[in-house]
């Protein structure tokens, strides 16, 4: 089990208004080693399933529509505590709630274009790791 691992993307918003490199820098300058990295287009089929869980949620086909709409930035970080460490980062869901100095303070716009995702639990920072990198491109 990956406990010192977490799964992030930076998602559509994040990428298209250029903030790549200062979440990144955010990210490392927490302490926050990146051991995968990855930029793409998620398909329709690739958010349904990575989203799965949400499916009978109301907003579900707002966020894979939100999700697929532009490339992402994906990563693999490990640092003690990761899970903890990166949702404190990141900050609430919804952005007019984050703690002031979180990523989803200064570079989210709405609840659904939240800039960043991050894992919930060590189990499914495994199960979404596997869903984006293959092993060897985990270093
Ligand atoms: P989080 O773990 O903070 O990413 O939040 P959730 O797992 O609750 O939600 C996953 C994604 O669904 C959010 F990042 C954005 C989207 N969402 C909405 O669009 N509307 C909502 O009311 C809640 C979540």
């Amino acid at each position: 089990m990956l406990t010192n691992r977490t799964f992030t993307m930076l998602k559509p918003d994040a990428v298209k208004n250029g903030h790549i490199g200062a979440i990144l820098d955010m990210i490392t300058s927490a302490g926050f080693r990146i051991v995968a990295l990855r930029m793409t287009q998620l398909t329709t089929a690739d958010a349904e399933a990575f989203y799965a869980i949400h499916q009978e949620r109301p907003f579900f086909g707002e966020l894979v529509a939100y999700m697929t709409s532009g490339p992402i930035v994906s990563a693999i970080l490990e640092k003690d505590n990761a899970v903890s460490d990166f949702r404190t980062l990141i900050g609430a869901t919804n952005p007019a709630e984050a703690a002031e100095g979180t990523i989803r303070n200064l570079f989210a716009t709405s609840i659904s274009e939240n800039a960043v995702h991050g894992s919930d639990s060590d189990d499914n920072a495994a199960i979404e790791s596997a869903f984006h990198f293959s092993g060897r491109e985990q270093f």
